[in-house]
């Protein structure tokens, strides 16, 4: 554009002109966005999908997601040494003593896979405050081999199965602190007992009998109990780098109807994403997490196996995962988000003997509006 008419005039326009190109020239440059479209979404404004609750909402707004997780478990570990068969059937039977019970352990878990299917909601009633609510459908699949009464031979194998619903989450966000790209907002969570305690299924016992019986601890689908879930998050960003952090807590409340309560849990992780492009961003992140001991025990509960004893459950775990974002910019995929993240174990230290975590993968589906 040029200005053409004579001097006052002229000098105006150009001025005028020479403004706008300015003024276009700086936004083009400091964003490098064409105005035209609209406003680019960041991949990397969500957490990795394996991290909850880590962003709010604008007044009005409402969110929904799906997430699947598969998690898979092998082998025997006490602390930090894995064990060799011969050496958990040198395990002291907890339950020594009772009618049909022998002195060491018999029955081995060889594998364990966990799918978890999570449908979530977030609403925000306003700036400052998102609602959000999470249920999930679970299956849980743990394989085994028995030994005879002596232990010295191996009489066969069962596989245990249970699904449906897990506990329900129900949490509201609070936020702290807003400034501009720095967020950090609290996490006041519930767990609501929906998920089953009392799941069943048919097992090989050492003396070739295969009973029904209550299924142990970490075949069951929930708690039973009401859990607390306090939490921080924080999140940033400066240019194409973000990163978090976030602490969660779960605090178990009383004991469940079959008298027992699960160890109180915290977690702490950290990550930080680099976005290539608005629409995809990729992400290292680490977790610590430890996991307490049952306290009671479900007197159904029993076995010469070691998932029977409610002390030998959690530990303290580091994790690491990589993950990638996706999120439509244009037309009808505007807005919808693809995520996925693997989790290795790095650091596992376990209370007691218990299989030990190999992998776990999520995969999720969002959509605000
Ligand atoms: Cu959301």
């Amino acid at each position: 554009m040029k200005p053409t008419s004579v001097a006052g005039h002229g000098r105006l326009l150009a001025a005028t002109c020479a403004a706008l190109f300015f003024f276009s020239a700086s936004s083009l440059a400091h964003d490098g966005i064409d105005h035209s479209k609209p406003a680019p979404i960041r991949a990397d404004s969500h957490a990795p999908i394996g991290v909850m609750g880590d962003h709010m909402h604008k007044a009005g707004e409402v969110m929904f997601s799906y997430r699947y997780k598969r998690m898979d478990m092998s082998g025997v570990r006490d602390g930090m040494d894995d064990l060799s068969n011969a050496q958990v059937l040198a395990t002291p039977n907890r339950f020594f003593g009772a009618p049909m019970q022998p002195p060491g352990l018999r029955i081995i878990p060889t594998e364990m896979t966990m799918d978890m299917h999570m449908i979530g909601a977030m609403y925000a009633p306003n700036d400052n405050l998102t609602l959000m609510v999470m249920g999930m459908y679970m299956k849980k699949e743990m394989d085994h081999i028995v030994f005879n009464p002596p232990g010295n031979a191996q009489i066969g194998g069962f596989t245990t199965k249970v699904e449906g619903l897990a506990d329900t989450k129900v949490s509201g966000l609070v936020r702290l602190m807003d400034e501009g790209p720095t967020q950090v907002h609290l996490n006041i969570g519930v767990s609501l007992p929906t998920g089953s305690i009392t799941e069943e299924g048919a097992i090989l016992t050492p003396m070739g009998m295969r009973p029904r019986v209550r299924l142990p601890y970490p075949m069951q689908l929930g708690s039973g109990t009401v859990d607390v879930l306090p939490g921080i998050t924080y999140t940033d960003r400066s240019g194409d780098i973000s990163w978090g952090a976030q602490a969660m807590a779960t605090l178990r409340s009383g004991r469940n109807s079959e008298n027992y309560q699960l160890g109180n849990a915290g977690e702490l992780t950290t990550w930080a994403a680099y976005q290539f492009a608005p629409w995809v961003s990729t992400s290292l992140r680490l977790k610590g997490e430890t996991i307490g001991k049952i306290s009671g025990q479900d007197a159904r509960i029993a076995g010469p196996v070691q998932t029977a004893d409610p002390s030998n459950i959690g530990g303290r775990f580091i994790e690491a995962g990589l993950g990638v974002n996706l999120v439509g910019q244009e037309g009808y995929i505007r807005g919808h988000r693809l995520a996925i993240e693997a989790n290795v174990p790095v650091m596992q230290d376990l209370n007691g003997p218990q299989m030990k975590r190999d992998w776990s993968l999520m995969a999720g589906w969002q959509y605000a509006f």
